[in-house]
């Protein structure tokens, strides 16, 4: 073991940058922790990992943003539903969001409350899943994905004037949408796009050719893997103007990444970012627990596969979303540190992106970090 002050010596910039001279502030400013206390002392992150951003409830699927100079959070919100688990993420069944803000890593969050309740959404059946915002002129808009009495994930659109709600849902969900996880672009020209799409409970596979087969239906081993989707959004934010495209994966040498190529397939989790005029597609592989990322020049694609972002982290699910702010790029992301490990109780994170010199990114091992 190294002496404490050499251990000291050995923090990264970012973590000095985090952490340094916020003794406690990673705790929302609102009630109280669910865990009982918080590690003060900077050294426990340096010998361990990030601590959870918000801590009196759990929280998933980070979806960030910079609205009018401030970072947003947009996640899942999870709580003990006593529902038992299973391979469909059952146990997943979350009935409300919370939107969530801070002006500096390492500051205040501030838990802006209820955004948006299942009650309050006419369709929805069961399980608010992974959300994501986007904001046009004055109006912002939540997408988020739940299934309907039928038991079938489809995506709704709520809007507000304020970023962070209280969302007003449409009465349907958004016409030719299906399965779960958006998450919406902005390209540099003012073009929305949204991302979607997730297998197993996501019930991706069930919608082959555009339309709900019932069953599940899951390519062999050697052909090309199921892909997330894409489809730009109408000029109103509230509907697709296309109908939603394959959004293709491939390997360098330009073939689809198959179905049995669990470690580097798509699984759920898409999310879109633009660095150096290309376009970064990243994604949970699942059951192999990373986040991956391929690159493309158009929002379409094709995207080529280049490696991994962020190794598995504690609990079952890895989901992230990607910002730049304040001249930094961002990775947030979720594990269960909170819930000693139970995969449906999990806690945002957040840890710097960084790219090598030819725009790959810098491979993150959360468990060691
Ligand atoms: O939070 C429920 C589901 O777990 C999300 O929609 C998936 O991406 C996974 O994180």
């Amino acid at each position: 073991m190294y002496p404490f002050k050499f251990r000291i010596f050995k923090v990264s910039l970012f973590v000095a940058f985090l952490f340094l001279g916020c003794k406690d502030k990673q705790i929302t400013k609102a009630s109280e922790s669910l865990i009982d206390e918080l590690p003060e002392d900077p050294a426990s992150i340096v010998d361990g990992k990030s601590l959870p951003l918000i801590s009196h409830i759990y929280t998933a699927d980070p979806s960030a943003h910079v609205f009018e100079g401030k970072l947003y959070i947009y996640p899942s919100h999870d709580f003990e539903s006593g529902v038992p688990e299973d391979d469909l993420g059952s146990h997943f069944d979350m009935k409300d969001y919370h939107v969530f803000s801070m002006d500096s890593i390492g500051g205040d969050v501030t838990d802006h409350g209820v955004a948006l309740h299942i009650k309050d959404v006419p369709w929805a059946g069961r399980q608010m899943w992974a959300p994501d915002a986007a904001k046009k002129g004055d109006m912002y808009y939540f997408y988020f994905p739940v299934k309907d009495t039928s038991d079938i994930f489809k995506i709704g659109v709520a809007t507000s004037e304020k970023p962070f709600g209280p969302f007003e849902a449409k009465e349907q969900p958004i016409e030719g949408s299906y399965s779960m996880d958006p998450a919406v672009f902005e390209d540099s020209n003012g073009t929305y796009y949204m991302y979607f799409g997730g297998i197993w409970g996501g019930q991706l596979q069930r919608w082959a050719g555009g339309s709900y087969k019932g069953g599940d239906s899951y390519p062999n081993a050697d052909q090309p893997a199921l892909t997330p989707k894409i489809a730009k959004l109408a000029d109103d934010m509230l509907g697709f103007a296309e109908t939603p495209k394959d959004v293709q994966i491939l390997d360098k040498k330009g073939d689809p990444l198959l179905a049995g190529d669990n470690g580097r397939r798509f699984f759920e989790a898409a999310w879109v970012h633009k660095y150096n005029g290309n376009y970064y597609l990243s994604y949970s592989t699942g059951d192999t627990h990373n986040i991956a990322y391929a690159i493309g020049d158009n929002p379409y694609g094709p995207f080529t596969y280049q490696g991994v972002i962020l190794k598995p982290v504690l609990g079952w699910t890895n989901h992230h979303s990607i910002v730049e702010y304040n001249g930094k790029w961002l990775l947030f992301y979720h594990d269960s540190s909170l819930s000693g490990g139970k995969t449906h109780l999990r806690n945002v994170k957040v840890t710097e992106l960084l790219y090598n010199k030819d725009g790959t990114i810098k491979t993150k091992d959360a468990m060691v970090e």
